[in-house]
């Protein structure tokens, strides 16, 4: 059988602006403060990620009763309910909020419209720790629709101030079918100006869209958690392209590849560049002989750090107070 010849690289792939803040704020919350530095969730969904800052001195948690008294707590990039972060408050915890801002501008909106008295459809999955988040803004009022099926069954209270929010890790065509249904069925529905979906998800989506079918197989690094990473294996199966997804590069089987002439690879937003190329190398080994990267996208898009973490890009000294922010940042 004739061993792969070519990995195309999808562009852009890994991680976003959102997870690389996030992640930052972890490791610079350990440095400034010492270990241990406790985070509420995982940071983001890698398993890569979590233990090489646990092997740095942060502890993972889901419940704020696991936080001892005085400590230092991280909220992940997922971003909390009301409810967390009230308790986390009350608890007397110093806070950094990694929520990413484009997560909080969900939550601002939601905030906002329920002021005007608006009520909620959400698009996005059951349990995911960003739906909680987003849907724990308020205490009642939003509905989570995950697919078309459920647009058909919601019950809000009133229909003249309804809105739709998203997950902003969905696929975005399953998105715009489901916004569809819900306009159908509620035609004055308020949409979000600027879609929820991210452009994270959007360009890597985009991405997998022009790479799959130029190849024979497509191979996606993330975690089993990660929604997003998800989403891009099951695009390029929907694309009719084989797609498996893998945690690392020991995951892969020789079997995938034999007889294939090109390989694509990409990687959701939580997963590491280093990643991708244990997973280069281990398909190299296997036989391909040439990494190509695709033309794309190049992001430039970057979130400025909480107060109290900054640090001065020239003197490497800290530009902003000591004491840790009481209590969360944009929200
Ligand atoms: O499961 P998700 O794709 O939502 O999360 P992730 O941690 O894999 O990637 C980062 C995305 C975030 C924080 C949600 N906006
Ligand atoms: Fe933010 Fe999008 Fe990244 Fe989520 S995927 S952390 S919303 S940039």
């Amino acid at each position: 059988m004739q061993a792969p010849q070519e990995i195309l690289l999808a562009e852009p792939r890994g991680f976003c602006a959102g997870v690389d803040r996030a992640i930052e704020i972890v490791e610079r919350a350990i440095q400034k403060f010492g270990a241990p530095i406790y985070v509420r969730h995982e940071i983001v969904h890698n398993t890569y990620v979590v233990n090489d800052l646990k092997a740095k001195g942060a502890i993972f948690i889901e419940e704020l009763s696991d936080v001892p008294p005085g400590a230092t707590l991280v909220f992940s990039a997922h971003g909390v309910s009301k409810a967390v972060q009230q308790e986390a408050v009350a608890r007397g915890f110093s806070i950094f909020d990694a929520t990413c801002p484009l997560v909080t501008k969900v939550h601002v909106e939601v905030a906002k419209l329920a002021k005007e008295g608006y009520e909620f459809i959400m698009i996005g999955h059951k349990g995911h720790p960003e739906v909680e988040g987003t849907m724990g803004q308020l205490d009642h009022g939003i509905h989570l629709v995950e697919d078309v099926e459920d647009v058909a069954r919601v019950q809000p209270q009133q229909t003249e101030k309804l809105a739709v929010v998203t997950q902003t890790t969905l696929s975005v065509d399953d998105a715009a079918e489901i916004s569809a249904a819900v306009r159908a069925r509620f035609p004055s529905v308020r949409e979000p100006k600027q879609q929820d979906i991210c452009y994270a998800t959007q360009n890597r989506q985009d991405a997998v869209k022009v790479l799959s079918p130029q190849v024979d197989v497509v191979i996606v690094v993330g975690s089993p958690t990660s929604s997003n990473s998800n989403r891009l294996r099951e695009l390029a199966a929907k694309l009719g392209t084989t797609a498996y997804m893998v945690d690392n590069a020991d995951e892969l089987q020789g079997e995938w590849f034999k007889g294939l002439a090109r390989v694509g690879l990409t990687a959701g937003a939580s997963a590491p560049e280093i990643l991708v190329q244990q997973v280069i190398d281990r398909i190299k080994a296997l036989g391909a002989v040439s990494v190509r990267t695709m033309a794309g996208i190049e992001e430039t898009i970057k979130f400025p750090l909480p107060k109290g973490l900054k640090i001065d890009a020239a003197t490497g000294l800290d530009i902003t107070e000591r004491t840790p922010e009481t209590g969360p940042a944009g929200h």
